[in-house]
C-alpha cells in the first residue's frame, strides 16, 4: 500500500501492531481530523472527545489563532538552538511569568522533561542555598503519583507496570501517603535534608483523586515552616482544566469569579506542560522565582528544542486563546453541572458508585472490582454512541473534555453518557 492510500480502521491498527511497539492499549477507534470538541475517525463518524490528549487540548483541536501562530512561524524560523538568540523566547518567558506570576521560566518540550528539570533545580537550590551536604537531598513524592516516564520519575512511582525491570533506580526520594498532612509533617520533621515536596494538586492517574479542600494550602505552611520547595506538578491540572487558570493558583491572573472554594497557594517551583500549547506542538516550562532559579547556570541543563521559535509562538497564542475565551470560568461553570446532572443518575444508579473531580477533570467510579472489563466494555460503548473516553485503573473512567464546550453540548454529552451508563445496568 502506498504512504497516502486512504486506511481502513483494520488496516491503520494493524499497522501500529506490526511496526509500532506495543506499549499502549489504546480503544480501536481510528481518528483523522479533529475540530474544537469534535474528532472524526476515517469512516466519517463523528465524536465528542472527553479525554483531550489527556488534558493537553484544552482549547479544543485545531485552534485557528494556534495553529495559525504556528504556520507563521513555522514559515519564518523554527530552530536556533539556544546556541543563539531567537526573537520568540524572551516574548513567550515575559508573557507567560507574567500570566503566572513568576520571576522566570525555563522551558522544555515535554511533561517528564519539566519534572525532572524541577528536580534538578530543587536539588541544586538545596545544596547551594539551603546548605545540604553534597548527594544528600531527598525529595518528597505522594503515593499514587503520576509525574512521566523517565527513569528517574518511575523510581518514585508505585505502579508496578510503570517499574517492572526498569531499575537500578535513582535515589533520594521519600513516598507519603497523599492527601495526609501528618505524614508530610512527619517527613518532613525527621529530615533536615529535605529539599522539596513534589505534588500533583489532583491524582490524574489514581483516578483524579481531589485532595481536602486545605491540604495544598497547609502543605505548602509546613514547607515553608521547614525550608522546603513545594513544587507542583500542573502538567494535567494547569491551564484552566480544573476551573481555574491554575489548580493552586497563586497569585497567577486567573480572571474567574470562583476562586473562593480553593485557597490561594503559590508554589515555589511550578511545573506545566500539555495544554500551554493547546496540544498543537510539544511544550512544557517550570517557573521559579529568581531566588530559586539563580542557581541554573551555563551548561547546567537545556534542551535542543526547549524555547524554540515555534513553540514559543505556540504557548503565547494557546494561553492567549485561555484568556480571551474565559476558558477557566467555563471548566467551573460546565464542572458544577456535569456532576450535578450526572449526581441525579448515580442517586438511583447500580452501576456507578461516584462522580468526582474539579471543573472539567472528572472521574466516575464503576460499581464492579478493579480488574473487571466493565468501564472498558463501557467505553466502548460510549464510542459506539458517539463520545471517547478511557478508563484509567479499571474501573474507574476519566472524563475531561475541551474546555470550549458549550452548555448544550455539555448536556448532549451527559444524556450520552446516562443512556450509555443504562445500557449496563
Ligand atoms: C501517557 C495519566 C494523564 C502528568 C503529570 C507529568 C506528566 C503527566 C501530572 C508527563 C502525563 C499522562 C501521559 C499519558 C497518560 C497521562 C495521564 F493517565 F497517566 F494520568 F494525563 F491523565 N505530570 N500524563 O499527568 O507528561 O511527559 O507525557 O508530556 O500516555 O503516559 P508527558
Amino acid at each position: 500500500m502506498a504512504i497516502l492510500d486512504q486506511l481502513t480502521s483494520q488496516q491503520a491498527i494493524d499497522l501500529e501492531n506490526k511496526y509500532g511497539a506495543h506499549n499502549y492499549h489504546p480503544l480501536p477507534v481510528v481518528l483523522t481530523r479533529g475540530e474544537g470538541v469534535y474528532v472524526w475517525d476515517i469512516d466519517g463518524k463523528q465524536y465528542y472527545d472527553f479525554l483531550s490528549a489527556y488534558s493537553a487540548v484544552n482549547q479544543g483541536h485545531c485552534h485557528p489563532k494556534i495553529v495559525n501562530a504556528m504556520v507563521q512561524q513555522a514559515q519564518t524560523l523554527t530552530l536556533t538552538s539556544r546556541a543563539f538568540h531567537n526573537d520568540m523566547l524572551g516574548k513567550f518567558e515575559k508573557f507567560a511569568c507574567e500570566f503566572f506570576g513568576f520571576d522566570k521560566l525555563l522551558p522544555m518540550n515535554t511533561g517528564a522533561e519539566a519534572v525532572e528539570t524541577a528536580l534538578k533545580l530543587c536539588r541544586k537550590w538545596a545544596y547551594e542555598v539551603k546548605g545540604i551536604s553534597e548527594n544528600e537531598a531527598d525529595i518528597i513524592v505522594c503515593e499514587n503519583n503520576f509525574h512521566g516516564r523517565t527513569t528517574t520519575i518511575i523510581s518514585f512511582s508505585n505502579d508496578p507496570v510503570a517499574r517492572k525491570h526498569f531499575g537500578p533506580f535513582t535515589k533520594g526520594f521519600i513516598k507519603i501517603e497523599y492527601n495526609n498532612l501528618e505524614a508530610l509533617e512527619i517527613a518532613l520533621k525527621n529530615n533536615p535534608n529535605v529539599a522539596g515536596f513534589l505534588v500533583e494538586p489532583i491524582q490524574g492517574e489514581a483516578g483524579v483523586y481531589v485532595p481536602s479542600d486545605d491540604y495544598l494550602i497547609k502543605a505548602k505552611a509546613l514547607c515553608e515552616l521547614y525550608n522546603v520547595l513545594f513544587i507542583a506538578d500542573e502538567v494535567q491540572t494547569g491551564i484552566a482544566r480544573t476551573g481555574r487558570l491554575l489548580a493552586t493558583c497563586g497569585n497567577c491572573t486567573c480572571e474567574t469569579k470562583n476562586c473562593s472554594d480553593t485557597p490561594d497557594v503559590k508554589p515555589d517551583i511550578l511545573i506545566l506542560g500539555k495544554a500551554i500549547s493547546g496540544g498543537v506542538y510539544p511544550v512544557s516550562a517550570v517557573l521559579a522565582n529568581d531566588s530559586i532559579m539563580k542557581v541554573i547556570q551555563p551548561g547546567n541543563h537545556g534542551s535542543t528544542f526547549g524555547g524554540n521559535p515555534v513553540a514559543a509562538a505556540v504557548a503565547i497564542a494557546a494561553l492567549e486563546v485561555v484568556r480571551d475565551e474565559k476558558l477557566a470560568e467555563n471548566a467551573y461553570q460546565l464542572g458544577n453541572l456535569f456532576r450535578s446532572e450526572l449526581q441525579k443518575y448515580i442517586d438511583k444508579s447500580s452501576i456507578v458508585k461516584l462522580v468526582r473531580g474539579k471543573g472539567l477533570l472528572n472521574a466516575i467510579v464503576i460499581n464492579d472490582d478493579e480488574d473487571s472489563e466493565t468501564a472498558w466494555n463501557i467505553c466502548l460503548a460510549l464510542r459506539d454512541n458517539g463520545l471517547l473516553a478511557k478508563p484509567t485503573h479499571g474501573n474507574i473512567i476519566r472524563f475531561a473534555p475541551p474546555l470550549v464546550m458549550t452548555k448544550d453540548e455539555l448536556l448532549d454529552c451527559v444524556g450520552i453518557i446516562i443512556k450509555t451508563l443504562k445500557q449496563f445496568e
